[in-house]
């Protein structure tokens, strides 16, 4: 993975999303493909820091990843399953299912899914059958409207990432999102993190992990890297899908404690970070909220709701889904 595919397209433009909700087993309608105009530079070997792709005039060169349901003519369908599957297709710009998609980070298809309030991340890798149809086990465990991101590579393209809405029936107090800070816990281990986003930057963003008070010096490869980062913008979720620096076996990068991401974020606001880490053979993942810009303008919360939270709601819900 070069820099480019982990940072291309950053926009400071804000955009309004409407993302098509979908009750679950009521999947019929299919989304109509956009006609995006997007204009993949032939180079596309754009540094860390290039700050997008100049004065193309296809709106849509300019924003993050995960805003749009179609993109470049591809186009993120839910497709009927049964109850605990979730289930979808990627059209391609003659609106045929695609089958044919590149390896990156291991797999040909990473799902990511988070509440609209940013609770509940969950990264899976769904399989595929001849016809184009991915199913998983559904990673939407609980009622509330998720983002759906499906992180892919068409054979021959650039890698994209397009988002849907999907909304799970149920009463769901939408939670504030929890505010900054540098250290948090997840199954035993304590993620430290040092560095800021700076919007319009590249930033380096430092991982530590620890367990019992000791750094942990040999951390697992987990889709060809030592952590997985994953960033939502709050507002939009706007997704960011950032790699670390070095690879596991380049004889320079070592399994830990540190893992450091070369990141830049679009805008200032609140972000969430979710970080993939593999570690005594398990997948765990780490919530930090991080705000870019204005570190003194205070977090935006969701609206009061009168319903009480449902138990399942909260952020950093153990037994995050890995497969
Ligand atoms: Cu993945």
């Amino acid at each position: 993975m070069n820099t480019a595919t982990k940072l291309s397209g950053f926009a400071l433009g804000l955009v309004a999303v409407f993302g098509a909700a979908y009750g679950i087993g009521n999947l019929a309608d299919p989304v109509a493909p956009a006609a995006e105009t997007r204009h993949d530079d032939s180079d596309s070997d754009h540094g860390a820091g290039d700050t997008g792709h100049g004065d193309e005039s296809g709106a849509s060169a300019h924003l993050p990843g995960g805003l749009l349901v179609s993109e470049r003519g591809y186009t993120f369908q839910p497709a009927a399953a049964p109850a605990g599957q979730f289930a979808f297709r990627i059209t391609g710009p003659d609106g045929a299912p695609v089958t044919r998609f590149e390896v990156a980070h291991d797999k040909r298809m990473h799902l990511i899914v988070a509440r609209r309030d940013l609770s509940g991340f969950r990264h899976v890798h769904p399989e595929m059958t001849g016809d184009g149809t991915w199913r998983v086990a559904s990673p939407l465990h609980g009622p509330g409207v998720w983002r759906a991101f499906a992180d892919f590579t068409p054979e021959g393209a650039e890698p994209l990432t397009l988002g849907l809405d999907v909304t799970v029936p149920g009463e769901l107090a939408a939670r504030p999102l929890p505010t900054p800070v540098t250290s948090t816990t997840v199954d035993g281990y304590t993620v430290t993190l040092t560095g800021t986003p700076e919007p319009g930057r590249t930033s380096r963003l430092t991982l530590s992990v620890s367990r019992d008070g000791q750094p942990v010096t040999d951390l697992q490869p987990y889709l060809g890297a030592y952590g997985h980062l994953v960033a939502l913008r709050q507002g939009d979720l706007a997704y960011l899908h950032v790699h670390p620096e070095g690879m596991p076996g380049d004889g320079r990068t070592p399994a830990g404690p540190a893992v450091t991401f070369a990141a830049e974020v679009p805008s200032a606001g609140a972000y969430r970070l979710y970080l993939d880490f593999r570690h005594g053979d398990a997948v765990h993942t780490a919530e930090f909220t991080v705000l870019a810009g204005d570190r003194t303008a205070p977090v935006p919360t969701a609206p009061a709701s009168t319903t009480a939270p449902t138990p399942d709601a909260g952020h950093g819900t153990p037994g995050h889904g890995h497969s």
